[in-house]
């Protein structure tokens, strides 16, 4: 079948070409940043600007996508009866996790870091941003299409939040209670949204303390030929 000539207008680009030294300068500059991002449980109460957040869903808005269908959808919670609703409906899946659904295998990889079916950040912190993948999106006459790699795109959007937010002082949590459908009944999302994951966000409380772990060298993650 013949394509129709649908190629859409093209419009000049360019960037930047950084002098080998400053080059290296940011790279290692952006590496010193993002090394020092953990992931917290211990969260405190006090709210993040707002402003802050709506910056972060823009940087993660940006992120490269399958054919620009752009398959997400962020719901920002902050209304604490909202935050306690999905608190626990969480914890009713952690209890199942815990208790039978997950293998012993992998309660032996997390008994380390001391993650147990209680939730209480999931209330604690000022906000939680519930993040959709879109399996279809809607085109602009409102039909509904087909999203390609909508988990690669949300996954590579998501990284983008998190360190948006890290780049201004605020802390994160990856929260992946399964199943998290729960989530679409809870914020009123239609089925073709996929929950993703419940990111957490907010500052550390006092006397946070996270576990001593290490990260991987760099010989031992990449390779090169
Ligand atoms: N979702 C559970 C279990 C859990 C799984 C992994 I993989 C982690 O890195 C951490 C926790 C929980 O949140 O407790």
């Amino acid at each position: 079948m013949e394509r129709p000539n649908v190629q859409m207008h093209r419009i000049p680009y360019s960037m930047d070409r950084l002098p080998g030294e400053q080059a290296s300068r940011q790279a290692s500059e952006f590496y010193q940043l993002v090394k020092k991002r953990r992931s917290i449980r211990d969260f405190s109460s006090d709210p993040v600007p707002d402003d802050v957040i709506r910056h972060a869903l823009l940087a993660a808005g940006t992120a490269p996508n399958g054919a620009n269908l752009q398959p997400w959808h962020f719901v920002v919670v902050r209304d604490p009866a909202v935050k306690r609703q999905i608190r626990l409906a969480a914890e009713h899946e952690e209890r199942a996790f815990y208790n039978g659904r997950a293998t012993q295998e992998w309660l032996d990889t997390l008994a380390p870091l001391g993650t147990d079916a209680e939730k209480p950040f999931l209330e604690r912190a000022p906000v939680l941003i519930a993040i959709f993948a879109k399996s279809k999106v809607a085109d602009d006459n409102g039909n509904m299409r087909t999203a390609y790699y909508p988990k690669e795109s949300v996954g590579i959007a998501t990284g983008m939040l998190i360190t948006a937010l890290h780049a201004a002082g605020v802390a994160t949590l990856t929260h992946t209670p399964s199943p998290m459908h729960f989530l679409n009944q809870i914020l009123i999302r239609p089925p073709e949204e996929k929950p993703f994951l419940l990111l957490v966000a907010g500052y550390p409380a006092k006397g946070c303390t996270v576990p001593a772990i290490e990260k991987l060298t760099l010989e031992e993650i990449a390779s090169f030929v």
